[in-house]
């Protein structure tokens, strides 16, 4: 166990401020946080000069953390007792507890964060304040300075996938943060008779753990057979619509074994209730996958649609 040269306990007469943080995230959306907030939905923690700070940090997340404090040197609490190590980032491994403590003697807004630097610009961390504490010369706007930091776990980001098929053009677009989320897929056939339909939904991830999203959805379908021709659903009921677009509006919801549960009513009155999984989709199209992957944009993907027949082709990620 590391261990100090020297006694590095805190001054002895000082009060102190215990709080306790939960390392946390959401591995499938890419949403790192502490007790389950971002920097951008969380406070700064006021400190007051003179009073030692002593912070108990479980990791509940299955990857390591590195915790790193600007602006002081904390002591680990490793059972050396006096000779306590001083630490400013500490490594905390998944199901790990680690006590820190450190005396608040240097005035100004400190940082901290996780030290993988995806984390940090994610949201895993927050920001320590001093109470009254003069202003900084060097931070003429604390407004602007605020809106810059909380912006960085507010960004966007986009991916999309295309997969082109022998059956068909199989598609999707996505733009999200940690919140928001903006999704639209498609399937396209290479003829009227195949058809051609797209769902677009913009939802918010609700709730601590983000798995719950509200969203409102835009689908829009064509397709035109031969005269005479008609085709039958599962439940025997005859499509006799070309064209269709309806607003729709349902609730997503991600059980264990990354599951989407999907329900959604359209404008019409139709309910769509939806079981989904990446690469073994169930949904009412049942379409079977087997993909192999190149590298990580490329790929081969066989398909079966019911309006589209089977198909295999080569898919483009980004
Ligand atoms: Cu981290």
């Amino acid at each position: 166990m590391l261990k100090s040269p020297h006694n590095t306990t805190l001054p002895k007469d000082a009060p102190t401020k215990e709080i306790k943080f939960e390392l946390s995230g959401n591995m499938n959306r890419y949403v790192w946080s502490m007790d389950n907030k971002v920097v951008s939905e969380s406070d700064k923690i006021l400190i007051k000069k003179g009073e030692n700070v002593r912070m108990i940090i479980y990791n509940g997340s299955m990857m390591r953390h590195p915790m790193h404090l600007h602006g002081h040197d904390f002591r680990v609490l490793n059972g050396q007792g006096e000779n306590a190590p001083l630490k400013n980032i500490i490594d905390i491994m998944p199901m790990e507890t680690d006590t820190l403590e450190f005396n608040a003697n240097m005035e100004g807004d400190w940082f901290f964060h996780c030290h993988i630097l995806y984390h940090m610009m994610s949201g895993m961390g927050r920001v320590f304040t001093y109470q009254n504490q003069t202003p900084n010369p060097l931070i003429p706007n604390p407004k602007l300075a605020q809106r810059k930091l909380f912006g960085e776990d507010r960004k966007f980001h986009s991916m999309a996938e295309n997969d082109f098929a022998t059956n068909g053009n199989d598609g999707m677009v996505m733009i999200q943060n940690t919140r928001w989320s903006i999704g639209s897929e498609w399937r396209l056939g290479y003829n009227n008779m195949h058809g051609y339909e797209s769902e677009t939904h913009i939802g918010r991830y609700i709730g601590k753990m983000q798995w719950l999203m509200p969203f409102i959805g835009f689908d829009w379908r064509y397709r035109k057979l031969h005269n005479g021709e008609f085709e039958k659903n599962l439940f025997g009921q005859v499509n006799t619509k070309d064209e269709r677009r309806q607003i729709s509006f349902g609730v997503a919801y991600v059980l264990p074994m990354l599951v989407t549960f999907q329900t959604e009513v359209y404008q019409d009155g139709n309910l769509r209730l939806q079981l989904m999984r990446e690469d073994i989709p169930l949904s009412k199209r049942l379409r079977l996958g087997a993909r192999y992957i190149f590298n990580k944009n490329m790929g081969l993907r066989t398909h079966y649609d019911s309006d589209m027949g089977y198909g295999i082709g080569l898919y483009l990620n980004y």
